[in-house]
């Protein structure tokens, strides 16, 4: 089902959950003013990410990929949370258990006051040395050269994220795979769906026998697995979503 409104399946398949999990990816923090990969705003709309998010690229020109790396952090250091994130980290005061696995390197889901996160592709604002591993905060790299060297052993630092053609933590990714499969009600939210292997998550939990909602302002590959695709923005429906929901589980009393 495709819709622009919120059907009353989603709260009754929610009133019945105990384990909620939440695919997300860039277009949850969207609201947040960080520009999306695949949208047509964003200074770097003229680079493809997969043309400076890998490791060859990063040997051949660190400069360059430092140049948009630190651009990416000063625009994520001054971004907050927005208001899909929070009615996120609100859902952990509804179910027994919530459990976030972010595309996203920025961070927000933590900040927004989500306890149970698992980042696929890294965290910018780590950095560590590709010789030694010594890490390094940002505060440590933004002040100095670009692109920053190990104090240590001279080696190049990088930003502690996966790029493409690298693998994804395992660790992250099981603890998501296992989370999908033991989920009640599955969220995709805010991802175009085409980044591999972080979109076969949705399909898990698909085939483990979990209700699966998209949210996003258009279709994706993932809408033909979604048992509804509210055609919407994270920052509004979420939050239309856990205020009804808050009242289903006071019994109507309107806060
Ligand atoms: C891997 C971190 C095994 C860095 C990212 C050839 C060689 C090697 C690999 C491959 C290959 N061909 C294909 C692959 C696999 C490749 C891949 O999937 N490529 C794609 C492009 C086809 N994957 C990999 O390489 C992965 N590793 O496979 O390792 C391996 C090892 C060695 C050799 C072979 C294989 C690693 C992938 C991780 C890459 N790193 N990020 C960084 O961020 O700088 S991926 C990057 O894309 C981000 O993490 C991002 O999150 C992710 C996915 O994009 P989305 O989050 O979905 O964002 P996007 O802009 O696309 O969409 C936004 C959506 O939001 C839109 O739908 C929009 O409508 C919606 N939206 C907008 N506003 C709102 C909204 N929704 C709701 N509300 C709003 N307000
Ligand atoms: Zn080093």
């Amino acid at each position: 089902m495709i819709t622009e409104t919120i059907p009353q399946i989603v709260y009754d398949k929610l009133s019945t959950a105990r384990v909620i999990a939440a695919f997300t990816g860039a277009g949850i923090s969207a609201e947040s003013n960080i520009p999306t990969f695949r949208g047509d705003e964003g200074i770097w709309t003229k680079f493809k990410p997969e043309e400076l998010a890998n490791f060859d690229a990063f040997m051949k020109n660190p400069k360059l990929v430092w140049e948009w790396y630190s651009a990416r952090k000063k625009i994520i250091h001054e971004a907050q949370p927005n208001p899909g994130h929070r009615a996120l980290a609100e859902l952990e005061n509804i179910f027994d258990e919530v459990i976030i696995v972010t595309q996203n390197i920025d961070n927000l889901h933590r900040r927004a006051g989500s306890t149970c996160v698992h980042e696929l592709h890294g965290n910018i604002e780590r950095n560590y040395c590709i010789k030694c591993s010594k890490t390094y905060t940002d505060d440590a790299i933004l002040s100095g050269e670009i692109p920053p060297k190990c104090e240590k052993c001279g080696g190049l630092v990088r930003p502690d994220v996966v790029w493409f053609g690298e693998f994804l933590p395992q660790d992250e990714f099981t603890a998501s795979e296992e989370a999908a499969q033991r989920s009640d009600v599955f969220f995709s939210l805010g991802t175009s769906g085409i980044v591999y292997p972080a979109a076969s998550i949705p399909q898990i939990a698909k085939y483990s026998g979990a209700f699966v909602i998209e949210i996003n302002p258009e279709t994706t590959p993932l809408t033909e697995i979604a048992d509804v695709t509210i055609l919407g923005k994270t920052g509004s429906v979420l939050p239309e979503i856990v205020h009804r929901l808050r009242s289903i589980k006071t019994g109507g009393k309107q806060d």
